[in-house]
């Protein structure tokens, strides 16, 4: 690891970078990876690198969808296993949930070292090897998915997703909730409910809801979930975005 001052003003981010370049050269993150990486950056950069608070609400409504599911399932990837391995496995347990690698540049060798990192990090039972099921009208790898994992999930919570994988799931008739800094993609914008926040905050935020809504009324929390416009959400982002940086000139 490059030896980064701590008083360096960009240290967190700094040490994110050195955390994900670290997981290339280990095979875990792949190299398009790094540029998604910076494309998330650049929009953490606009938010101010913070949770706003309509992130926060997708957060909240996030919660309530897997406090809700029968069978809610996390979907890692390279980069999400880089930054939030132990956040997902601690939000796994708090809600019963599964864990499962699902990967856009799929290789035997990559889904090992994966399931090698999660297990190292304390997670039982990972998903995604077996890969006996396939999400129709898909014809990347990101279709393969084990039948008792993705296949039959009711809520997906999909953090650093591909537009059409989104979608696909959709068109499954699950619930899809998206971890995207971007709010214009694809996936932004076919998820059923969208957290435009940075994954190393999102996963933590999602549980310290769970928490607090764990004892809520099951309707109650339905409620939340039905009541959700995500696309309001959305265009409530980007008015955002686009205040703070006439306000940053004025
Ligand atoms: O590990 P694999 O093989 O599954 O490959 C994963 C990548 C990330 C390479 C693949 O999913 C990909 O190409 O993703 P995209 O289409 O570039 O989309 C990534 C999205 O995630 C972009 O819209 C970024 O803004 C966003 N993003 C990147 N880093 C973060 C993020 N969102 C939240 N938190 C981040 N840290």
């Amino acid at each position: 690891m490059e030896k980064i001052p701590k008083n360096h003003p960009r240290y967190t981010s700094l040490m994110t970078r050195e955390k994900i370049s670290q997981a290339m050269k280990n095979g875990i993150v792949h190299e398009t990876g790094l540029i998604a990486h910076g494309r998330g950056e650049a929009f953490d950069y606009l938010l101010g690198e913070k949770t706003i608070p309509q992130a926060d609400m997708a957060e909240e409504v996030a919660a309530a969808a897997l406090l809700c599911a029968k069978n809610p399932v996390i979907s890692v990837n390279g980069n999400v296993v880089s930054l939030v391995a132990e956040d997902c496995i601690s939000l796994t347990e708090s809600i019963s949930a599964k864990l499962e690698v699902n990967l856009f540049h799929r290789t035997k060798k990559r889904i090992e070292k994966i399931l090698k990192e999660l297990s190292n990090y304390g997670a039982k039972n990972v998903y995604g090897q077996k890969a006996d099921a396939k999400i129709p009208g898909l014809e990347h790898d990101r279709a393969l998915c084990d039948m008792e994992g993705i296949f039959s999930a009711d809520v997906v919570l999909v953090p650093l997703e591909d537009g059409d994988r989104c979608q696909a799931l959709r068109n499954m008739g699950k619930t899809v909730v998206a971890i995207d800094l971007n709010p214009l993609s694809r996936t932004a914008r076919t998820a059923s409910i969208t957290i435009v926040d940075n994954v190393t905050r999102a996963i933590s935020n999602i549980e310290r809801w769970v928490n607090e809504l764990k004892n809520t009324d099951k309707n109650e929390l339905k409620n939340l979930v039905e009541k959700w416009d995500n696309e309001r959400n959305l265009s409530e982002m980007i008015s955002f975005i686009s205040k703070r940086l006439n306000s940053l000139f004025r």
